[in-house]
């Protein structure tokens, strides 16, 4: 049968990308449930259908423990609070959760899947699937065609983050300052809130909050969410996370450590036969992939690839996918497509 569908955080920068995805994949659905906060509902949202649910408006209902009666798929992008406070009520009225929060991607009971590396981990789940960290998404779906190659050992990453991976305010924000800024307003005048620094014309290199060994959380997440969702916990992730000035599209410098030769072509053949990766490197023409040209997409994109000398097995590469797609709405509707499978 066809599944009822609510979209909880409907409004939200990554609830809107839910909507697109479940028309552009032309999910099956029969229903489609837009919820919000109770400041939201009400709200009239645009829709162009997929499956049974003609385009036109969706209303906004107040999402509420008992929104999600009928419900099969459940796809969330609310913050790990309200993830929690649903949780019982989603699972209860036997819905799958697809939860895109941090809220129990590293729980023992909860798979952490990327459809394109780890498939098989939605046979376990126990109502509630979660969507990896967006900066995690993209660089697993890059390492796995290369570790069918050879085991890989050690990665090291550092990210190039846009700045739509903290919400629509915070893209809003990018453009509000950057006018601003070439208005002549000095530091103290701008509007600064969706960063703890100035982002127009500038890098922070702080994502999420820092943790006791003075990393930051996104960090973190990228170090074990890449050893459970590769499942092996031997891979060992440095990660520096870095904000920048980019309105959507994450990039990612990437050098991985084999425990086994693999040649640049080799890598570049299973990378262009990888699903979901799209291969652009020809140096000898500018060609690799750029953020501020691949919004909206739906791959992800690998270029630079190259020997790094510095290590016995070591190849480099760049990386960069759309983070609202890939890293979030997409990667969730994708897991929704496996459930129906
Ligand atoms: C960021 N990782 O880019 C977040 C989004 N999930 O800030």
């Amino acid at each position: 049968a066809n599944p009822v569908v609510a979209v909880a955080g409907a409004t939200g920068a990554v609830g809107a990308e839910f909507l697109r995805v479940l028309h552009d994949l032309d999910f099956p659905a029969r229903e489609v449930r837009a919820l919000a906060s109770a400041r939201s509902a009400g709200k009239k949202l645009a829709f162009d259908g997929c499956g049974h649910v003609p385009a036109g408006e969706l209303t906004v209902q107040e999402m509420r423990p008992e929104s999600f009666e009928g419900v099969d798929i459940a796809l969330f992008s609310c913050g790990a609070g309200v993830s929690k406070q649903m949780r019982e009520a989603v699972t209860a009225a036997g819905a799958v959760m697809i939860d895109n929060s941090s809220a129990f991607r590293m729980d023992a009971d909860v798979p952490l899947v990327v459809p394109e590396v780890n498939p098989g981990d939605i046979a376990w789940h126990s109502g509630v699937i979660a969507n990896p960290n967006c900066s995690t998404i993209q660089m697993v779906v890059a390492l796995k065609p290369l570790y069918d190659l050879a085991r890989i050992t050690r990665v090291v990453v550092s990210t190039y983050q846009a700045a739509s991976g903290a919400g629509a305010p915070a893209m809003a924000e990018l453009y509000d300052q950057t006018r601003e800024f070439l208005d002549g307003k000095a530091d103290d005048e701008l509007t600064v809130e969706a960063f703890q620094h100035r982002i127009a014309f500038n890098c922070i290199p702080h994502i999420d909050k820092f943790l006791d060994d003075d990393s930051t959380k996104e960090e973190w997440k990228m170090v074990v969410e890449t050893k459970k969702i590769m499942g092996d916990e031997g891979i060992r992730v440095a990660a520096t996370c870095v904000r920048v000035p980019v309105l959507r599209c994450h990039g990612e410098a990437v050098n991985v450590e084999f425990a086994d030769e693999v040649s640049v072509e080799a890598a570049r053949a299973a990378l262009a036969a990888a699903p979901g990766v799209t291969v652009l490197d020809d140096v000898a023409n500018n060609v690799y992939p750029m953020p501020g040209l691949l919004a909206g997409t739906n791959d992800t994109y690998v270029g630079r690839i190259r020997r790094d000398d510095t290590v016995e097995h070591g190849l480099a590469l760049w990386v960069v996918a759309d983070q609202i797609r890939k890293g979030a709405a997409l990667n969730a509707v994708q897991i929704a497509q496996l459930l129906l499978s």
